[in-house]
């Protein structure tokens, strides 16, 4: 085996397999070990079939004694396993063998949660454990991911090193940051996904408007998800999404690719953990949780099939001219700033309740390039998190304030028509019901003041005085019942 390695990679699956094909190509030596060592070998292999400057850099390892023997010290080993119980089996057979001062990075899609505990067991064995989200799927690992590390800030200055050459680079700098202390990186990272589940059933929605909607054939619509794409909707998923539509079956002699492909999603993404933190936290992320609960009303098709026949016929299009086209483009971007000012809020609540101490901006800047949300629009969601002092709610800002009025009156064309023609827009209409929600001074949830002060005597505040108030609400009308089959008259 060659010298000390600069870095270990513990699973090879496509991850982590082109993690270490990146880190080779950079001149980075990658000791890879696998648990079933064909794929190890076939990553072998395949490197060694292709003439690149990487070449000769991957030393395989049959055996985790193997890798930690062949790193440099202190050891970097980055570990790209199935989120979940496979992290914990690895770092049970891994840290045993490990000295203090080793890094043992998790880059899988791991809950906060799980992380948060084994910051805890590795540290007991002086090994630094650091949460990193990577993101960027496959071709992202291979030719530049953009990387969310959290942990001890001495760990982050120790992988910097190593990793923001692999990094994707964007023209506001490589997509690494530091992301915060803790289990911030997969916070961030969790952030990162529930954000792209809005994005991509936004774009979504967009479609099924525009198909079933206005009846615009593929190719038009193709066109205008191309055409947004040009403007302040470019993105990467704005940009996929014009060829998916328009993708000819390739199974079929003619037809769409799109017709063929079933709806019903996963239960199982890593964006339903958003959720969940969410509530943990006390933050509304309404759009996000539409976006989690299309998905999961997407994995009941019997049901569906069976309410389909019982509640036909399905929308029929109501054509319409360039108008209703821009007004649902104004809706998919009102939508999404509303989408992303309710991540950054999660995540600003975190790194101050949790206290991650996380960057907001920074994150804006790394999810620039490499990850799949990536866009211009981040851009300016980094400068109104920048600002000084920084809006600490993305509404608040002006350049985003002056967007959502532009738009809104197609944002609320959008959403009438779509709820005429029976066409649901769960994360449309869900962002223009948390703007129209946030938006105004004085809410009902007066009136679930005074029910819960009735019934429970809990107190509620004045708006006209301060202090703590509790009345005597004449209950007469909630006690009088008339009695069943009694006397209507008496
Ligand atoms: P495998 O090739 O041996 O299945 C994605 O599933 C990656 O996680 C694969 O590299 C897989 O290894 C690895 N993996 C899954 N469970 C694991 C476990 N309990 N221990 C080690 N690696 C595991």
């Amino acid at each position: 085996m060659a010298g000390p390695h600069d870095v270990g990679i513990i699973g090879l699956a496509v991850m982590g397999g082109n993690l270490t094909r990146n880190f080779a190509r950079h001149g980075l030596t990658v000791a890879g070990y696998n648990r079933t060592y064909t794929r190890t070998a076939a990553l072998l292999a395949a490197e060694h079939d292709r003439a690149h400057p990487g070449r000769g850099c991957i030393t395989g390892v049959r055996r985790l004694e193997d890798l930690v023997a062949a790193l440099r010290r202190p050891r970097r080993i980055l570990v790209m396993v199935k989120a979940g119980a496979a992290v914990d089996d690895v770092l049970a057979r891994l840290t045993p063998l490990l000295s203090s001062g080793d890094i043992v990075i998790d880059g899988g899609n791991s809950s906060f949660h799980d992380t948060d505990r084994r910051v805890v067991t590795a540290g007991a064995s002086g090994v630094t454990f650091v949460g990193m989200g990577v993101s960027g799927g496959a071709a992202g690992a291979l030719y530049g991911p953009s990387l969310m590390p959290g942990g001890p800030k001495h760990a982050y200055r120790s992988l910097a090193r190593l990793f923001t050459r692999t990094a994707a680079m964007a023209d506001s700098g490589p997509c690494i940051t530091y992301c915060g202390r803790g289990s911030a990186g997969h916070f961030v990272k969790m952030i990162h996904n529930g954000i792209e589940y809005a994005d991509m059933q936004i774009i979504a929605e967009a479609q099924d408007l525009l198909r079933n909607g206005l009846g615009l054939p593929a190719s038009a619509i193709s066109d205008v998800f191309a055409e947004w794409n040009a403007g302040e909707l470019a993105s990467y998923l704005m940009a996929i999404t014009a060829d998916i539509v328009r993708a000819p079956d390739d199974l079929g002699e003619n037809g769409l690719l799109l017709d063929q492909i079933d709806d019903v999603t996963g239960r199982t993404g890593s964006g339903r953990m958003v959720p969940q933190a969410a509530l943990e936290l006390g933050i509304a992320v309404p759009t996000i949780t539409a976006a989690v609960d299309a998905r999961l009303l997407a994995s009941l098709p019997e049901l569906r099939q069976r309410l389909a026949r019982r509640f036909a016929p399905a929308p029929r299009p109501m054509p319409q001219r360039r108008a209703a086209v821009r007004a649902i483009g104004e809706a998919v971007l009102a939508a999404k700033i509303c989408a992303y000012a309710q991540g950054f809020q999660l995540l600003a609540e975190a790194a101050d309740v949790l206290d991650y101490g996380t960057d907001l901006a920074e994150v804006a800047r790394i999810w620039k390039a490499g990850c799949i949300i990536r866009s211009e629009f981040l851009d300016e969601v980094r400068t109104a998190l920048a600002r000084a002092p920084g809006p600490d709610h993305l509404l608040q800002d002006a350049a985003f304030g002056r967007t959502i009025r532009r738009c809104l009156g197609g944002w609320r064309r959008t959403v009438q028509r779509a709820t005429a023609q029976g066409i649901a827009l769960p994360a449309i209409s869900a962002s223009l019901a948390y703007f129209d929600t946030v938006r105004r001074a004085h809410l009902p949830t007066n009136v679930v003041q005074a029910q819960r002060d009735l019934f429970g005597a809990h107190g509620y505040q004045r708006r006209d005085r301060h202090g703590r108030f509790s009345s005597s609400w004449s209950v007469a009308s909630t006690t009088r019942r008339r009695p069943k089959g009694g006397d209507r008259h008496g």
